[in-house]
């Protein structure tokens, strides 16, 4: 097949081998892409680094979202290596660890809600703008959202609000780039067990109740995901923009599963 040879493609959010950025690499370089790859900070580098040797990147460059510094710099970097971009892939996301648990209303604070949005939603716009330079021959991006954004979960609290705004954004950065030819989609992904899931209160009885839910009957993978993202980023794509695709599974598209009658 190889949909995607000879695109450049920057993915974000390489965490370890679990991440989601790590299926979505995988799948791109199956296809022949060439990818650069971000690290957060200084205490992740060693770890990414080591990750995008493996991977066979042809960059690794540091990327703060929270930095708009970092994000110029991160551009002026990849001009170095790369004549052009074809493909952006967002996978960040963050929230204070204490927003995550227990009644959003006990939760929400001021400082997190702005952590949360900054860092989760801004930034994939602030990544736009830095990249849109770089893709004059058009492109693609795509950011990974969770239904927690459209319907109330336990514990996903300012997140669901932060992905709602993500969701939002996705529509507006499709309708400032259509006229450059470049794309902007989102994967809303079902859960899986990844370093952002980890710790998270509850994750395996909602996961469980996911299992159960959803028409497939069980979770989904990064890898999953990876040819989802990989096809979004590709030319075969070329008509689809401002839309969020589910791999869940189905369970977005349930009421009530078959499975909880047939028990
Ligand atoms: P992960 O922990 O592997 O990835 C999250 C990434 O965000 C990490 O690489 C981390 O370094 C990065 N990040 C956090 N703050 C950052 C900052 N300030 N600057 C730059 N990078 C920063 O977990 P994951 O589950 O692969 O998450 C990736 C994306 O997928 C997130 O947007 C998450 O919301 C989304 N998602 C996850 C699930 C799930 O169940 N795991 C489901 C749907 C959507
Ligand atoms: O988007 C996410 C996780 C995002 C996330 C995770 C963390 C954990 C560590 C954002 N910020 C932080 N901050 C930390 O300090 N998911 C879709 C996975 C997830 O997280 C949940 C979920 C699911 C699913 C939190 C509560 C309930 C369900």
């Amino acid at each position: 097949m190889s949909f995607l040879s000879g695109k450049n493609i920057l993915i974000t959010g390489i965490a370890s081998e679990r991440s989601i950025a790590w299926g979505i690499a995988q799948a791109m370089r199956r296809e022949g892409a060439q990818i650069a790859c971000t690290y957060p900070n200084e205490k992740m580098k060693p770890r990414v680094e080591g990750l995008a040797e493996k991977l066979g990147a042809d960059a690794v460059l540091p990327c703060d979202a929270a930095s708009d510094a970092e994000i110029a710099e991160l551009f002026s970097e990849l001009g170095k290596k790369w004549e052009h971009l074809d493909a952006l892939v967002h996978s960040i996301a963050y929230a204070p660890r204490e927003e995550l648990n227990g009644m959003f209303l006990d939760a929400v604070s001021r400082d997190g809600f702005n952590t949360a949005h900054e860092i989760s939603s801004y930034s994939f716009a602030a990544l736009a703008r830095a990249a849109r330079p770089m893709m004059r021959a058009g492109g693609a991006l795509l950011t990974l959202t969770y239904i927690g954004s459209l319907r109330a979960m336990p514990g996903y609290n300012v997140m669901g609000l932060a992905k709602a705004s993500l969701e939002a954004n996705v529509r507006y950065l499709a309708q400032s780039l259509g006229a450059d030819g470049i794309r902007v989609n989102a994967i809303s992904a079902g859960p899986i067990r990844t370093l952002a899931a980890s710790g998270i209160a509850n994750f395996k009885k909602m996961l469980a109740h996911f299992e159960k839910a959803a028409p497939l009957g069980r979770a989904i993978t990064i890898e999953e995901v990876g040819n989802a993202a990989a096809f979004l980023c590709s030319d075969l794509a070329s008509g689809i923009t401002g839309e969020i695709t589910y791999v869940d599974g189905g369970f977005s598209t349930v009421g009530i599963s078959e499975r909880f009658i047939a028990e």
